[in-house]
């Protein structure tokens, strides 16, 4: 199976990563450091370790993602087209006026199971889902995408106490630990340390790797989905902006595209777009 294939995965990736870019030049605005940052998450889950199928989004027994840091709507959106949602025409619209895709995560898209954007809202609506799944006694799982600046709201903790109450060890949240939030580092603004031992304490299973490497990040999902009576949280460290040089680790490029045609056309370049 081609999903099997590291190399096929990294491929869809890069696709992916190039269209991150794409949208938010042509839009001159968008959220490209932390949609490059969960492209190699979101690649694994749609390619190959979600039950999906782009043709029945409303399958009853379809896994569920929620895109908690909804301003990475770049990532979900592109990540969607390139699995056949919809056509990959329709994001170059992204942010103007006429086009459905707005700058947050929006629930009117094909295969979006919640509008995001406020953070701190989507682990409490992935518990929903969670619980909802029990009571049904359906076997799917359900994901939830958090930043780790995303950590500091409040509610992310009341969500985590109520997943651990139910016993949810169908809900895998995955933070994507950047280090940056949206004008600087975490740790300066406000120290989230060893997040996943934090987490641990509040009765969830913690599986810490690297969130960039597409064989890491099939393994920790793996295991996540065998959990017997925990929720997982998958600590997935990242590169915010990863692969484009100069947005890499680089808190100017949380909520800005690239700045004119040469830094376009150098971020497509290695990226291997073009
Ligand atoms: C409740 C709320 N407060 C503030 C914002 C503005 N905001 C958008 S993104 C962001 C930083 C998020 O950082 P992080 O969760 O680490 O996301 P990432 O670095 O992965 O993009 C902030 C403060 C928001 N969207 N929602």
């Amino acid at each position: 199976m081609e999903e099997d294939n590291p190399n096929y995965l990294a491929g869809i990736a890069k696709e992916i990563r190039k269209k991150i870019i794409e949208m938010t030049y042509a839009a001159k605005s968008g959220h490209p450091g932390g949609s490059l940052s969960i492209t190699d998450v979101l690649t694994v889950l749609y390619f190959k370790e979600m039950n999906v199928d782009p043709l029945k989004p409303q399958d009853e027994n379809r896994d569920i993602l929620i895109m908690s840091k909804g301003h990475a709507s770049p990532a979900l959106y592109a990540t969607l087209a390139v699995r056949g949602y919809f056509p990959e025409n329709i994001l170059n619209g992204f942010r103007s006026i006429d086009s459905d895709l707005e700058g947050h995560v929006h629930r009117g898209i094909r295969g979006v199971e919640s509008s995001t954007g406020s953070l701190g809202q989507g682990l409490g609506v992935a518990v929903g889902f969670a619980i909802a799944s029990k009571l049904d006694k359906k076997d799917n799982k359900i994901y939830a995408i958090l930043g780790d600046g995303e950590m500091e709201e409040g509610n992310i903790w009341e969500s985590l106490m109520a997943a651990n109450k139910y016993h949810l060890n169908n809900l895998i949240a995955i933070l994507d630990r950047n280090m940056i939030q949206l004008d600087g580092f975490t740790e300066n603004i406000m120290p989230l340390g060893d997040i996943g031992e934090k987490v641990k304490t509040f009765g969830w299973d913690i599986i810490n790797i690297n969130g960039n490497d597409i064989g890491e990040v099939i393994s920790a999902i793996e295991e996540a989905k065998k959990s017997k009576n925990k929720p997982t949280m998958i600590v997935a460290n990242t590169i915010k902006g990863k692969g484009v040089s100069y947005m890499e680790n680089n808190p100017k490029y949380h909520g800005a595209p690239p700045k004119n045609e040469d830094e376009y056309n150098q971020a497509l370049m290695e990226i291997g777009g073009i």
